[in-house]
């Protein structure tokens, strides 16, 4: 097993890129730019597998909305930029702009981060921490069909047992490695919130 043998994980990779991630935010005097945040969140992708065929689907969604961000990182150097763009082209909302895309990964981050938190709160089954982390994040903002969707996938999820294996980690490196993800991803997802309040926009969407 990876961990045991001391090579990096998924895990470990995607928690150090976003410890590095909030470095560079820190290092740019608070701004965070747009091309090494959407690779980034491109990494996240590989956590995906380990959940199973049923969340299919919702890599499919996820990294749809990162490609796009990827690509506007072409454009655009930084996050505010991007909002400012479709704030003056009054396409904020618009499904397909790259500020709703940006809205969605965020959702994306937050909802890794929430199933972190309870995997680690709590003693319960993976199927109990997902349904909680998700009917947090990401079910309020989500229509009837996809709520019901994302309800009978979690069925399908594996058992904790099951993740930590996939994961390449053991019962004590998982911990870790999810806690770095929690304090890296914070700062970060904080910051993009702040990005539409501090414009005056809601995030009841
Ligand atoms: C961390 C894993 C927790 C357990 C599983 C939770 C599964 C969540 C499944 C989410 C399915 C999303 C289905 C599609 C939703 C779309 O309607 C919306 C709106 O899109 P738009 O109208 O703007 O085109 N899309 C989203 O809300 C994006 C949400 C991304 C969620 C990605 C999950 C990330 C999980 C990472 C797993 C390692």
């Amino acid at each position: 097993v990876a961990a045991r043998q001391g090579m990096e994980t998924p895990l470990t990779a995607v928690a150090e890129a976003f410890e590095e991630l909030a470095r560079g935010m820190e290092a740019d005097g608070g701004e965070l730019r747009l091309a090494p945040f959407s690779d980034t969140c491109a990494l996240v992708s590989v956590l995906f597998s380990s959940l199973g065929m049923a969340f299919r689907f919702a890599e499919i969604e996820y990294v749809t909305k990162v490609n796009d961000l990827i690509g506007a990182g072409k454009s655009y150097r930084t996050l505010s930029d991007i909002l400012d763009k479709d704030i003056q082209n009054d396409c904020v909302k618009k499904q397909g702009s790259h500020s709703r895309n940006l809205r969605r990964v965020r959702l994306g981050l937050g909802l890794i981060k929430a199933l972190f938190e309870q995997f680690l709160a709590t003693e319960g089954s993976l199927y109990d921490a997902a349904t909680t982390a998700y009917g947090q994040v990401c079910a309020p903002f989500h229509s009837w069909a996809i709520r019901k969707a994302v309800g009978a996938g979690m069925y399908t999820l594996p058992t904790r047992e099951q993740l930590i294996v996939r994961l390449n980690e053991t019962d004590f490196s998982v911990q870790k490695e999810m806690r770095r993800y929690i304090d890296a991803s914070s700062p970060i997802i904080e910051y993009i919130d702040n990005l539409f309040l501090s414009r005056n926009i809601s995030l009841d969407w």
